[in-house]
């Protein structure tokens, strides 16, 4: 219930409306305001966790007021919105991105110095929130910033989870995990206390007919556990647009414990329900592309789902609309098929609460939903199992039925008597247990589903989803490809470069319109630009060296190649051929004469990235990388010719010191098991070369920049099944120089060989899956390809400069136009 204020009293309210500050002064006054009330501290005591703490709360202030004229301002538009169902959202540091989007860092920066501190150190003092794995998690994050930039009337729904991605840390070459509590102080974040929703598990259902002699499902008993909403301001660049992240958090129905359990001195128990509660958002899965039903997992699922379309049907049930218009409002976007449940949570809404009939309810379902999919690799597809799915969600289990049933009424239709059509497109697969299949039931549920790159969205339609396509016609199924923001990931990420750019093409208009950064071009001859532009890239890449220096204690030289390879540990994103390679490189460097090493080009090879804990040959692969540096970095033949070093706990403000300072960057999967990848995109934009295998978003990214500007190679994705084929039931053999490489590995060469069997046995015995010992001779000449041209450093960097002309396709933008368009049917809100 909303208490407003009478209009006599406003005037008093409008008078001392707060504004936030204007300029250098109020900032320093805000700060010393926050450090000294809010904080209680004073300049005796302030040190760069309080100053970080006062200056977030200070733009923070500034946040607010726009943030609440926003959502005014859509709510008295009442037009179309969009909710975006993640149960990622991998959104980094939230300060730096704060000041550059309200265009208040050079007042906060002035400011933070008069008062005695360096900007980049208060920043530096954040936390990253790392509230996802990789790829899928950031794209998320990169979409809340196109959406408020663009002026979208946007939500974000996810989970306030505890404890986030784990931090890695490396101890003997081995990862070790260590749990991500990042609450302590959270000022981007305003827990809603009076906005909660109470969420009901277990329990069975009964039906009854109601007085017109309707039959209606009861869902009654089982448990109860109440999510509270927590929400984070979301500022749009160079706009007043400020969305809002909705996070939902579990605790206990009822308050804080049992107070008549607590009266009888049952006090565990009493704690321990809070507890039980209180679990299920307490940490993030930490798995990449795998999922592993386990039931606290669909828990989170349904808790999160439930609760945000409470929040929207509650929305929408106040502008008093007929329910089939709830369409014409709403859309709502499935991030993977983690929010699937959300399609049969509305159809029990409409039926079993607000009691619309069948066909009325699933052609607004079905109306409302988009489902992207991010991945075609098996085991990432999620199934639950039935038992689960009726224990847990009994009602949701009958409705998944009935939309099984139905669905596969009309498949009979379309193709009579086609019985293992029926079996292979069923919602429900026949298997022992039976299983729930998540992906079909999005398919099914939503009036749109998208891939996330060219060759992935082809695949889908072509693999998984075939069926679906002559089902329900090729107009269901489109592509949007992947776009990553350049405010982050050039302009925050890269500021020089970014300054650079815009003394160039004459503004830094280019940050809103990407496809600007084409005038560049015309400066490719321009010699003191491209020296620059040079001093740039080195600049940044001392800066890494320093870093690596710190952290690694490895001195490496700034003016060797840099070549990078960060993402999450997986046998599909290969790690294990770069690592391979560094090898062969070592020891053809072995046996080379000091004349010849003379001739080499110094090169710096950087790993970085995460393994799900329970991935044991992803933590071989770090394992490895870690031994052969141990080995090469210390080698006095050696020297500054190979350096390889491996970053620990890789995160989102990692990722924007080491993308700036790559020379060239790796993405190469085996063709067709990388969606799109969304790093590729981000090296390239900050002017670094790539070299990749043609899959993903490697193949737009060379249709835009010209295949004279990456280096590709290896199999094409049309060629995989035929060799794995091949591999399985024919005579399989090692690649000669590969073979070489395990040998080196098998006689000690980088420490007991005992724990890299695996890996080598993944290629020589086992049937070689991911098509290492194919690749691997085209991978060595293409890196030989890359030294030669690094050594034409005019080239090399004219290259890197077209490249960044031409990569304004891929700003999530241009993506996020794309969906507004041809799925969520939504248009901006003028300001
Ligand atoms: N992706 Cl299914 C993830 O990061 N995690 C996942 O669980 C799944 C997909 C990635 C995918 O691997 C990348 O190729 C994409 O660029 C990214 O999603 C965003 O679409």
């Amino acid at each position: 219930v909303e208490a407003a204020i009478p209009e006599p009293q406003r005037e008093v309210w409008t008078k001392h409306q707060f504004e936030g500050f204007k300029s250098k002064d109020e900032f320093e006054k805000e700060v010393v305001r926050h450090v000294e009330t809010t904080l209680a501290r004073s300049m005796f005591n302030c040190d760069e966790t309080a100053a970080y703490s006062a200056t977030s709360l200070a733009l923070r202030d500034r946040l607010i007021k726009e943030w609440n004229k926003t959502q005014q301002r859509q709510t008295f538009a009442d037009s179309k919105r969009v909710y975006y169902l993640s149960l990622e959202f991998l959104m980094g540091r939230a300060l730096d991105n704060a000041m550059l989007n309200i265009g208040a860092k050079t007042t906060a920066k002035e400011g933070l110095d008069e008062l005695g501190f360096r900007i980049e150190d208060i920043i530096g003092q954040e936390h990253d929130a790392a509230l996802g794995n990789g790829g899928l998690g950031r794209l998320a994050a990169c979409f809340l910033d196109s959406l408020a930039s663009l002026n979208y009337p946007a939500w974000g729904y996810g989970l306030r989870y505890r404890y986030g991605i784990f931090k890695q840390e490396i101890i003997d070459g081995y990862q070790v995990e260590v749990p991500d509590y990042w609450l302590d102080f959270n000022p981007w974040e305003f827990p809603r206390h009076d906005v909660t929703v109470d969420i009901q598990f277990y329990g069975n259902v009964r039906k009854a007919q109601d007085e017109n002699g309707k039959t209606i499902a009861h869902w009654e008993g089982g448990e109860i556990v109440t999510a509270v909403a927590f929400d984070v301001p979301i500022p749009g660049y160079d706009t007043p647009s400020t969305n809002n992240l909705r996070l939902w958090s579990s605790k206990a129905s009822g308050g804080e414990f049992d107070f008549q359990k607590f009266n009888n001195g049952d006090y565990e128990s009493s704690v321990a329900e809070q507890q039980r509660a209180e679990t299920i958002s307490a940490v993030l899965y930490p798995n990449d592309n795998l999922e592993r039903g386990k039931e606290l997992r669909l828990k989170q699922q349904y808790f999160w789902v439930a609760a945000s379309l409470y929040d929207i049907v509650r929305r929408f049930k106040k502008t008093k609309r007929a329910w089939s218009e709830f369409p014409d409002q709403i859309a709502i976007q499935l991030n993977d098929t983690h929010p699937t449940l959300a399609i049969v949570e509305l159809q029990r809404i409409l039926l079993d609460v607000e009691g619309l009939e069948w066909d009325e309810a699933w052609k607004i379902v079905t109306s409302t939903f988009g489902y992207t999919n991010h991945t075609v690799l098996p085991e990432a597809l999620e199934k639950w199992p039935v038992g689960l799915v009726q224990h847990l969600l009994p009602r949701h289990l009958q409705i998944i039925y009935d939309i099984n049933l139905f669905f596969l009424q009309l498949v009979e239709k379309k193709f009579p008597n086609d019985r293992d059509m029926l079996r292979r497109v069923s919602i429900i697969e026949e298997s022992q247990p039976k299983m729930v299949r998540m992906a079909f039931l999005a398919v099914v549920g939503s009036h749109k589903v998208n891939g996330v790159a060219e060759l992935h969205s082809d695949l889908i339609q072509t693999t998984i989803f075939k069926d679906f396509v002559t089902i329900f016609g090729a107009d269901k199924f489109t592509n949007v490809t992947n776009g990553i923001t350049p405010r982050r990931w050039l302009h925050q990420a890269n500021p020089r470069l970014s300054e650079l750019i815009a003394s160039k093409v004459g503004s830094y208009d280019f940050l809103k319109d990407l496809t600007l950064l084409n005038k560049l071009e015309e400066f490719v001859d321009d010699k003191a630009f491209r020296k620059e532009w040079a001093e740039i890239k080195y600049a940044n890449k001392v800066r890494l060296a320093k870093y690596i220096k710190s952290t690694t204690g490895v001195t490496v030289n700034p003016s060797s190649l840099f070549d990078v390879q960060v993402k999450r540990i997986h046998e599909y994103k290969r790690q294990q051929l770069n690592i391979f390679g560094v090898i062969a490189r070592y020891l053809k460097l072995k046996g080379m004469s000091p004349e010849e090493k003379k001739k080499q080009l110094p090169r710096v090879s950087i790993f970085g990235g995460k393994a799900a804990p329970g991935y044991w040959m992803a933590k071989q692969i770090i394992h490895l990388v870690n031994s052969v540096g141990a080995v090469v970095n210390k080698d006095p033949e050696i020297g500054d010719l190979l350096k390889v070093i491996f970053l620990e706990d890789y995160n989102v403000s990692k990722a924007e010191m080491i993308t700036p300072a790559s020379d060239l960057s790796e993405h190469i999967s085996t063709a067709g098991t990388e969606a799109s990848g969304t790093s590729n995109m981000k090296f390239v934009l900050n002017g670094g070369l790539i070299i990749g295998t043609c899959d993903g978003a490697n193949i737009e990214i060379t249709r835009e920049i010209g295949q004279e500007n990456i280096f590709l190679f290896g199999t094409l994705s049309e060629d995989v099944e035929d060799l794995r084929h091949a591999h399985t039931y024919g005579t399989h053999s090692v690649d000669a120089g590969l073979e070489k490489v395990f040998s080196a590995i098998q006689s000690g060469t980088f420490g007991d060989s005992q724990d890299f069997n695996a890996m080598v046995s993944a290629v020589r015995d086992h049937s070689d899956y991911y098509l290492v010992s194919d690749d691997f001779q085209s991978y060595l000449d293409t890196q030989q390809m890359v030294d030669d041209e690094y050594r034409n450093q005019d080239e090399w960097v004219s290259k890197c400069i077209r490249s960044v002309a031409r990569m304004g396709f891929f700003s999530s933008d241009r993506c996020i136009n794309e969906y507004a368009e041809g799925i969520w049917n939504v248009e901006p809100l003028a300001v």
